[in-house]
């Protein structure tokens, strides 16, 4: 009885070590072989997702357009030509009605409430150049430049 026990138990444990020995080594190496084309292949595709549509959140208070966490009221902001840009608009200010148009490119948020927020799909043209963008109930106090610049650079 015990000696039939014992001599099923040692196939199983020759198998095991086979497994850890060269087997293990292969499959090891395999295992990394898969780790490294898959980050090759899913490298780049995440990276271009990112850069395919760049998000810039801007604030309405006070009566003028911020760069969200920026000081500077209005502020220039630059586009490289032919990138794909989300603009999101965010009315800080309670009780005043405040949207986003990019007037010489047709667009243009709906009117939004104070603590409302909308966003405004951009295919910058290929031409660089300068647009303005404004609120349009209050296009004499909130008014800025965008600048379309050549290439990547912005
Ligand atoms: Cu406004």
């Amino acid at each position: 009885m015990v000696g039939r026990q014992h001599r099923r138990l040692q196939p199983g444990r020759r198998r095991i070590r086979r497994w850890q020995g060269a087997g293990g080594a292969v499959a090891g190496v395999l295992v990394a072989a898969v780790a490294v084309v898959s980050l090759v292949i899913l490298l780049p595709l995440s990276v271009s997702t990112r850069a395919a549509v760049r998000n810039i959140t801007l604030v309405a208070r006070d009566m003028a357009f911020y760069v969200e966490g920026g000081t500077v009221p209005n502020p220039t902001i630059r586009l490289a030509a032919g990138e794909e840009v989300r603009f999101v608009l965010r009315n800080l200010d309670p009780g005043i009605t405040h949207n986003l148009a990019i007037e010489g490119w047709e667009l243009e948020t709906a009117y939004l409430d104070g603590d409302a927020s909308a966003t405004l799909r951009v295919h910058v043209p290929d031409q660089p150049g300068n647009q303005t963008y404004v609120c349009v109930p209050h296009r004499g106090m909130m008014r800025g430049v965008i600048e379309v610049v050549a290439g990547n650079r912005r």
